[in-house]
């Protein structure tokens, strides 16, 4: 009796435990899902974190997978989470929350703790390097993130996951919180309003301003300006920004190439990917005429610069990063970049167009470039090309289509895709692990059921990862893999051959086949010409209860001419002897 009353009135009150508390605010920031892999310090929590039916528990085979599920639906959602057990499972997951913090996603690692009579208590534990010291993990989840707790005592749970969580949506970086497996059911604080945790901060009015006129002296300081999308755009929230800011000054825009379609490629100031040797047709050649350039929120790393050949820095560059201004030896902090793209649109709005790379563009940029004849899909029962594999990918995009594309030759095969206002390219290029792609769009299509999902990825990479494709079967997510079997490491050959990039051959599409087991509706084709590649991408479209994934087997130096080029520039900037 006693005990009945006691359950009503908490439940009249809208009582919380730690793990409740953690699934409301999860909920309250807009995810339907988190991301999961069981473990007994976890398991508590995993219990509490299913009591809420508005955040739907997803399980992945393991937790590398896991964290990059996460990541994955963070592109799609904007922030995701994922939850582990001590030790064995976060030190997994820590690689992808690495990975989240160079792509500056909101990833919110959550790993189950030790009880918390154990910490202080020379007890060792099971999973733990057997050490009776717990704190070791928080030390490197401390390094990787922009804030880390540990949570021991349900009274101060409220407090450090509101911290953890506004952190990572604010600086658009990973946030880790760990929780003891005996706290994770304790009572807890009621959540207070949501838009504690996801207020925005406004930018500082003063240095905003100032921002804009230093900004604005540089543009009418020059002739030929061009912009340059980096691909710290999205996490910036400047795309719409950088939009009205290009039709406003109106001269020419190219996305760098982790950027890919971070700006609308039917607008008449895009002309196309900039990356040195690598850039599309024409856009070397402006970028060289310009005499100065507007980057917007870049990563100008040894890759994205072509071994630090194709890096645009020195007085003539301005550098619109996402909370920064540097201009003409100037720097401004504390300001949003959607603030100062605004400012400049005010400023230019009734100033005459700064059109002279768009006009100049026109007169260098031939039509009949390599793109184009690309395009030209035959269907033949000749052998299979690289180039039949993109026009294949080529002819799937629709405004709706997300594609992911894998380190290796789908990068560059990627870059040579024409997409339609609303398509999206998905890439990984800061943190560069192969087999990323794999359970990022499983965590993506999770996030995003309404769009066409589209893998691209090499075989060297698909090996890492390869068993999140049972986790598309089991949740019936029709991605459609092009899986490029060319025997190896090809993106490693162009940098530097040895025997280590040959790799032991397998079936795919056998391995998908494989994991139907009783119940799966995934596919898997092989397929070796351009007649079998037609007939499985109609299979693939059809198929809409599972992936189905296409094994495209082609000759191993049979790559884009882009891939060779960027190859050989990054072999000398490796190669460049220790300083005297
Ligand atoms: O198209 P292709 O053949 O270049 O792609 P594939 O077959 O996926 O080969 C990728 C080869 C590759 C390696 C081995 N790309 N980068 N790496 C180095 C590497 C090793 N380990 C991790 C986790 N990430 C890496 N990028
Ligand atoms: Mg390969």
């Amino acid at each position: 009796m006693i005990e009945g009353f006691f359950v009503r009135s908490r439940s009249m009150h809208m009582s919380y435990t730690v793990g409740t508390y953690l699934a409301e605010r999860l909920s309250q920031i807009g995810l339907k899902h988190h991301f999961a892999v069981a473990g007994d310090y976890n398991l508590v929590l995993l219990d509490q974190l299913l009591k809420n039916p508005s955040c739907e528990q997803v399980y992945c085979c393991n937790e590398l997978n896991c964290g990059f599920a996460a990541e994955g639906y963070a592109r799609a959602n904007g922030a995701a989470a994922a939850v582990v057990t001590f030790n064995v499972g976060a030190f997994s997951a820590l690689n992808a929350v690495g990975g989240a913090n160079a792509e500056n996603l909101p990833v919110i690692l959550i790993s189950g703790s030790p009880n918390s009579n154990d910490y202080g208590s020379g007890h060792i534990l099971h999973h733990t390097i057997g050490i009776p010291d717990y704190d070791y993990q928080l030390e490197i989840a401390k390094k990787l993130t922009c804030a880390a707790v540990s949570i021991t005592s349900a009274h101060d749970a409220p407090e450090k996951i509101d911290h953890v969580i506004r952190t990572a949506l604010r600086e658009k970086k990973p946030g880790y919180i760990e929780i003891a497996c005996n706290v994770a059911g304790q009572p807890c604080a009621v959540p207070g309003p949501i838009s504690a945790v996801i207020g925005h901060v406004s930018s500082d009015p003063a240095t905003l301003q100032a921002a804009i006129a230093a900004v604005a002296a540089f543009v009418d300081a020059h002739e030929k300006p061009a912009v340059l999308i980096g691909s710290k755009t999205r996490a910036s929230e400047a795309e719409a920004a950088s939009i009205k800011f290009a039709d406003a000054l109106g001269c020419v825009v190219a996305t760098m190439g982790a950027a890919k379609s971070f700006f609308p490629e039917d607008h008449p100031s895009y002309v196309g990917t900039f990356w040195g040797s690598a850039s599309s047709p024409g856009v070397r050649e402006i970028f060289d005429w310009t005499d100065s350039i507007i980057a917007i929120a870049p990563i100008f790393n040894d890759y994205s610069t072509e071994g630090w050949t194709a890096w645009p820095k020195g007085p003539n560059v301005a550098l619109l990063d996402k909370d920064v201004v540097k201009v003409s030896d100037r720097s401004f902090d504390n300001i949003a970049l959607s603030d100062v793209l605004e400012g400049l649109v005010a400023y230019y709005a009734e100033k005459p167009k700064k059109d002279a790379t768009v006009v100049e563009f026109g007169r260098i940029h031939s039509t009949s470039d390599r793109i184009d004849a690309d395009i030209a899909y035959e269907v033949a029962e000749t052998k299979l090309t690289r180039a039949d594999i993109q026009s294949a990918v080529q002819g799937l995009v629709t405004p709706e289509t997300t594609i992911f594309a894998e380190t290796g030759d789908s990068w560059f095969n990627v870059m040579r895709m024409k997409l339609p206002r609303g398509a999206r390219v998905e890439l990984e290029m800061q943190w560069g692990h192969i087999g990323w792609s794999v359970p990022a769009t499983f965590g993506y299509a999770v996030g995003s059921p309404e769009r066409r999902h589209i893998l691209m990825v090499g075989d060297g990479s698909f090996q890492l990862t390869a068993q999140e494709v049972a986790q598309m079967t089991r949740r019936k997510l029709p991605v459609i893999i092009f899986l490029i079997n060319n025997a190896g490491y090809t993106i490693e050959v162009e940098i530097h051959d040895g025997p280590y990039n040959n790799i032991k051959n397998w079936d795919y599409a056998a391995v998908v086949e494989a994991f139907n087991a009783q119940d799966g509706k995934g596919r898997g084709l092989r397929v070796t010409t351009s007649a079998e590649l037609a007939e499985a991408v109609n299979v693939a479209v059809a198929n809409t209860e599972g992936p189905t994934l296409i094994e495209c087997v082609i000759p191993r130096d049979d790559c884009t001419s882009e891939l060779i080029s960027w190859g050989r520039h990054v072999a000398s900037a490796n190669a460049r002897p220790p300083a005297q």
